[in-house]
């Protein structure tokens, strides 16, 4: 019989390739996406290797202009850049305006003794960066993680952030200082799943409840807040709204609960050349688990109506986009 001897590449292009997790080489926890002059920014957290809890100390970046292929940036803030913090670099966000990247973060604060946010500013998406503030831009609670921000068509930006419950304001032009006084958004079963930590009856079980990891941005004339939900283990849900501010829609889980391998997840969500994504966060590399979580992502299309199909965790990822130069 003859032997068919494929060519290497061939060979290559027909197994299946595993794109999840995205990043192969370390942890890299909290993905949050930034589409900027044709290459998506990947922001991360980073777990340590043997860690018995998220005691981090870095936030990284990752580029791609292809959603398969990613260059690291590797650190450019980490805790040691905030004089008054000390331990768990947690969930970020970076956030373009006017040339200038703002990068928001929670830390944990040597003022207060709890979690805080704090923003650095860079010039470039890959940093350096720096605090912007030399202080937090708020203290003073274990609520204090997760910052989501957001600039309208308008001109005008909002922050939300917090764990169990969901703060909100309004920023200045600035970006480094609130408009609006910081409020509490107030849950409700009809909002978010549930009312409020405050006002939840124990042992009831509600539609969902908020836990933490707010994601929040528009598309078209909806805007949308994602959220870890249910405790831990955390699926992530979403509430939609016609205004920056709310009223808030409870709209129901995108990623269920499932074999991810981790405890917590978390969500960001970006429209890149033509496609929409949805970055999450798995224990699946090798080595990994509840404090070892790896970014991961889906390519997903929105329902007609705006709403989120469901989403479910994958190994192969996503398909290349674009020409790779
Ligand atoms: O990575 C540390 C914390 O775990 C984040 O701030 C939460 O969203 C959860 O993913």
């Amino acid at each position: 019989m003859e032997k068919i001897i494929l060519p290497a590449m061939l060979l290559a292009a027909a197994v299946a390739v595993a794109e999840n997790p995205v990043v192969q080489t370390c942890f890299t926890t909290d993905p949050a996406p930034m589409v900027y002059n044709d290459t998506l920014y990947l922001y991360t957290g980073h777990d340590e290797a043997g860690a018995d809890f998220f005691w981090m100390q870095e936030w990284r970046v990752y580029s791609t202009a292809d959603m398969v292929n990613w260059t690291d940036h590797g650190s450019p803030l980490a805790i040691e850049d905030f004089s008054w913090g000390d331990d768990r670099a947690w969930a970020p966000q970076c956030v373009e305006r006017n040339g200038k990247f703002y990068f928001y973060v929670p830390l944990h604060s040597k003022v207060s003794g709890t979690m805080a946010i704090g923003v650095a500013v860079g010039d470039s998406p890959v940093g350096p960066f720096k605090d912007a503030l030399g202080k937090p831009l708020y203290d003073g609670s274990w609520d204090h993680i997760d910052p989501t921000v957001f600039v309208d068509d308008d001109g005008r930006a909002y922050i939300y952030w917090g764990n169990p419950n969901i703060y909100y304001a309004e920023l200045n032009d600035d970006m480094i200082s609130f408009k609006s006084e910081v409020k509490v958004l107030e849950q409700t079963e009809d909002s978010f799943g549930a009312p409020s930590p405050k006002n939840r009856v124990k042992g009831k079980k509600y539609k969902d409840t908020y836990t933490e990891g707010p994601w929040f941005y528009k598309r078209g004339d909806k805007y949308y807040l994602l959220y870890a939900a249910g405790g831990v283990p955390e699926h992530i849900a979403y509430s939609m709204s016609d205004s920056p501010m709310g009223p808030w829609k409870y709209m129901g889980e995108i990623m269920p609960l499932h074999d991810t391998g981790s405890f917590t997840n978390h969500c960001g969500v970006a429209d890149f050349k033509g496609n929409s994504y949805f970055f999450y966060h798995t224990g699946k590399l090798p080595g990994g688990g509840g404090f070892a979580r790896s970014a991961a992502v889906e390519q997903f299309k929105y329902n007609p109506d705006g709403t989120f199909p469901t989403i479910t965790s994958t190994e192969e990822g996503v398909a290349p986009v674009g020409r790779l130069n």
